[in-house]
């Protein structure tokens, strides 16, 4: 008995935290709004040529359709500029797919384009879909319409072809569960080599049966890290919690590591109540010029923005020791 308590009391060790809730959390909320809306939340974010932060906010209107809206800063914490109208809104006479609105942007800088590439949800009759939208500026924007059709979101664009084929990262929904895909495409509009990139594990697990890739995935020596939300459902709602995965550069659907627990929960006030309770759901991040230090926006219990600092070492060192291959792990826990 005493050997079965002490080897309990072993594994019981303190939670690293690896990221850190900026102070000012949130960062960005309705009434900082230059018009009426009811929410903002789920933010795409790059940084611009001159260093500056831009996020592409997901702004949820009062009739609860959404839009996109740009909102810019020098040190990307506060003294936001807002876009005084919204910078891009559903346009249901040409794409009547976004005729529920437009959700969740994930940017991505494409060097060979010289462009940003936004793949966000479009909300149709037909359910939510992919859509990918091509800008220099973030002011004009060239529409690709839906690119992965309903039951289907959060997609992101490699920056960069693999082996000649541009890549969309996303999540299609299936009665057997939500997973994460990777597709191929030789000109952004054609996409085919569908692959399963990461499965929702099954049973009590945090990230059972639906998961999505949170943030566009972060090009590191070692490979992609992908942070992607784990959906657990409760009798009275759901959690989104984050956890970690590696993928190989060339071969992206390969997954080398997955970590085995969540690393970061809703904990916060403004991340446990809002118009979702328990939801913490980043759509973008920045890494600062020391090429570690990471600003991961997320949106709050679908309500408001907020900010969180983490190294990109110390996530790929707690992979190391908080993860399992994916071919190891023993497939019957999942
Ligand atoms: C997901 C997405 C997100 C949202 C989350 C929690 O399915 O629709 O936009 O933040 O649910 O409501």
């Amino acid at each position: 008995m005493s050997v079965v308590i002490s080897s309990v009391k072993a594994t019981m060790k303190q939670y690293e935290t690896l990221f850190h809730r900026h102070p000012a959390n949130p960062i960005l909320t309705g009434s900082d709004w230059p018009y009426s809306i009811n929410s903002v939340f789920n933010a795409g974010a790059t940084l611009l040529q001159d260093g500056s932060t831009l996020l592409l906010c997901r702004v949820e209107d009062r009739r609860g359709l959404s839009h996109l809206c740009a909102a810019r800063s020098r040190n990307g914490v506060d003294d936001w500029q807002i876009d005084r109208e919204p910078t891009l809104v559903p346009n249901a006479d040409q794409f009547p797919e976004e005729v529920w609105g437009i959700e969740d942007p994930r940017i991505t800088y494409v060097p060979e384009l010289k462009k940003f590439a936004v793949a966000y949800t479009s909300y149709s009759r037909g359910g939510p879909g992919v859509s990918l939208a091509l800008t220099e500026d973030f002011r004009s924007f060239e529409r690709f319409g839906v690119v992965m059709v309903p039951d289907d979101k959060d997609a992101a664009l490699l920056p960069r072809r693999i082996n000649g084929f541009w890549a969309l990262i996303h999540r299609p929904m299936t009665p057997l569960g939500a997973h994460v895909w990777i597709s191929y495409s030789p000109d952004l509009r054609h996409w085919g080599s569908h692959k399963l990139m990461l499965e929702a594990r099954r049973g009590a697990w945090w990230d059972a049966n639906k998961i999505g890739m949170s943030p566009p995935p972060i090009e590191t020596s070692r490979g992609w890290l992908m942070i992607y939300h784990g959906v657990r459902r409760t009798p009275s709602s759901s959690i989104y919690r984050l956890g970690l995965a590696l993928f190989d550069i060339q071969q992206p659907e390969k997954c080398l590591i997955r970590g085995d627990s969540w690393m970061f929960a809703p904990e916060a006030e403004y991340e446990r109540r809002g118009d979702v309770q328990d939801v913490v759901f980043p759509c973008g991040y920045t890494v600062a010029t020391d090429g570690d230090t990471i600003n991961l926006y997320y949106g709050a219990a679908d309500s408001s923005i907020a900010l969180a600092r983490g190294s990109i070492r110390s996530l790929l060192s707690w992979l190391d020791s908080n993860g399992h291959s994916e071919h190891s792990c023993d497939r019957r826990h999942k």
